[in-house]
């Protein structure tokens, strides 16, 4: 008998970075998502340089790609945190800087609150260095109205 078929799932992933050489580190992480067994890559935003936001240091890289995955959004997160780890990411304090964060934005429509994750993220209405390269490779997920909203941040595409 042949095994189950698992339907893929659309997933977006913001990327960041403001330690090291953060366009480097950036565009690594995107060839190493390609890599992860049972995800597909299916679109990458352009690079974009951005102000830090709520947090210190160095400007930041962010990007945002879609997936297509057969892995649940808890096994994909635990990916998600062996790259930020293999990027020799440390916590000193909230929103520190970072060689590299990973966040899980959506998972198909899934709603998700638990200890760990967080589904649809919920800050990511209100940051332009996630709405504007997500509404570059998913314009139906962005409205006009949240790009207004966050429009006096600074942004630029690399
Ligand atoms: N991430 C944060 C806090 N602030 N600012 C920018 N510009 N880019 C980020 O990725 C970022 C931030 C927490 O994850
Ligand atoms: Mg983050
Ligand atoms: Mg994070």
């Amino acid at each position: 008998m042949s095994a189950p078929e698992q339907t893929p799932v659309t997933a977006y992933i913001a990327l960041g970075a403001n330690l090291g050489d953060p366009q480097a580190t950036i565009l690594k992480a995107v060839n190493d998502l390609a890599l992860i067994h049972g995800v597909s890559l299916v679109k990458c935003s352009s690079l974009y340089q951005t102000a830090p936001l709520d947090a210190g240091g160095p400007d930041y890289v962010n990007a945002v790609v879609e997936l297509q995955t057969i892995l649940t959004a808890p096994a994909l997160l635990a990916q998600l945190q062996a790259l930020e780890q293999a990027a020799g990411r440390q916590r000193p304090f909230r929103n520190a800087p970072r060689t590299l964060d990973l966040d899980l934005l959506t998972y198909g429509d899934a709603r998700i609150q638990s200890e760990a994750l967080t589904i649809p993220h919920p800050r990511m209405g209100e940051r332009a260095f996630v709405l504007v390269p997500l509404a570059e490779i998913a314009p139906q997920a962005v409205s006009a109205a949240q790009l207004l909203a966050v429009q006096s941040q600074c942004i630029k595409r690399l």
